[in-house]
């Protein structure tokens, strides 16, 4: 109590135009997500996004799930309890069932790709019901990189080349319908478990494999406790940037243009540095010890675009959307 008396004082103490610049006079953006921080999304936010928006609002990162558990994230922005997250389309799909179109395996191509159909003309009626169904706005696409398969058995133990290979294999997706129905497409035996749980569930033997791109593999650590990655590919994932709509609608129109270049700044910047540790990953893990090899990927496109284009997801996509996503891909 006396601590804040003796602040308070000491910023009443302060000529006018200093005390306009203290933190606390500035919204705190307060961002929740599953990520590290030393994630090359996170290390993009703390480099590009918050000197981006220094002077007219603080960025207060909370990684690890620390602040809202994986998933969580979208309801609470929609409720006015949290202003920003690294969200996902299979977190949106489970309230706007049209984004599962990007949870589908093999539709994006690569990182430019998924920037092409972000800022395409086809995202805005998508990006509108976001704003009006859930009060967030979907600021910029994030790369997080291509999903690999990550198993605890060796490769002379089971060597994954189709889809009928991962039969029995417990595979650890995220928690969503969508993610949930990818593993499946993939062959695999999905369970759901949160992303700040697989280290764990790894080690212990609760699941026989994960998937993320291989410099999650590397942040986490998961390769201290799995013996191969399988390069299927079979997701060129993206995250989006999202704030609450009305928080950002309460900063002026330049403010917003400042938001808006600090979002994309960092997402250019993060792109960059994901796309590199990707290649140079490849040496590093063969070094941890990993077995890392190609299987058929076009048996795994084959089964996996199968089963999404006959699933009840697929009835969802807008007519004619697909195509008009395939046609971006450089
Ligand atoms: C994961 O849970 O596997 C995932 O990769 C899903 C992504 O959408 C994203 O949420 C990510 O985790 C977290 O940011 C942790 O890297």
């Amino acid at each position: 109590r006396r601590s804040v008396l003796a602040m308070s004082a000491a910023a009443a103490a302060l000529p006018l135009i200093s005390r306009t610049v203290l933190a606390a006079d500035k919204p705190v953006l307060r961002l929740s997500t599953p990520a590290s921080d030393t994630d090359q999304r996170s290390v993009a936010l703390m480099e590009k996004f918050a000197p981006g928006i220094a002077d007219f609002a603080t960025f207060e990162p909370h990684w690890n799930a620390t602040l809202f558990k994986q998933g969580t994230e979208l309801e609470a922005i929609a409720r006015g309890n949290l202003e920003m997250a690294i969200t996902s389309a299979q977190e949106l799909a489970v309230f706007l069932p049209e984004f599962s179109i990007f949870s589908a395996g093999y539709v994006h191509k690569d990182a430019a790709h998924q920037v092409k159909v972000f800022n395409d003309p086809l995202m805005d009626p998508l990006k509108q019901k976001v704003e009006d169904e859930l009060g967030v706005k979907l600021l910029t696409v994030m790369y997080l990189g291509r999903r690999q398969l990550n198993l605890r058995k060796s490769k002379d133990e089971l060597t994954v080349t189709t889809p009928a290979d991962l039969k029995g294999v417990t595979l650890r997706m995220p928690g969503t319908d969508a993610w949930q129905f990818l593993g499946k497409a993939l062959g695999a035996n999905p369970v759901p478990m949160a992303f700040t749980e697989i280290y764990t569930g790894l080690q212990t033997g609760a699941i026989d494999g994960q998937d993320n791109p291989l410099p999650t593999v590397v942040d986490a650590k998961f390769y201290e406790v799995t013996k191969q990655i399988c390069m299927t590919s079979h997701l060129v994932d993206l995250n989006y940037l999202a704030i609450s709509k009305k928080t950002f609608d309460g900063f002026s129109e330049e403010q917003q243009a400042a938001l808006q270049k600090a979002a994309d700044d960092a997402a250019e910047f993060g792109r960059q540095n994901q796309l590199k540790k990707e290649d140079e990953l490849v040496a590093f893990l063969k070094e941890k010890g990993l077995e890392i090899y190609e299987p058929d990927i076009a048996a795994f496109r084959d089964h996996v675009q199968k089963m999404f284009l006959e699933s009840e997801f697929a009835a969802a996509w807008p007519d004619g959307m697909l195509d008009k996503i395939n046609a971006l891909a450089g």
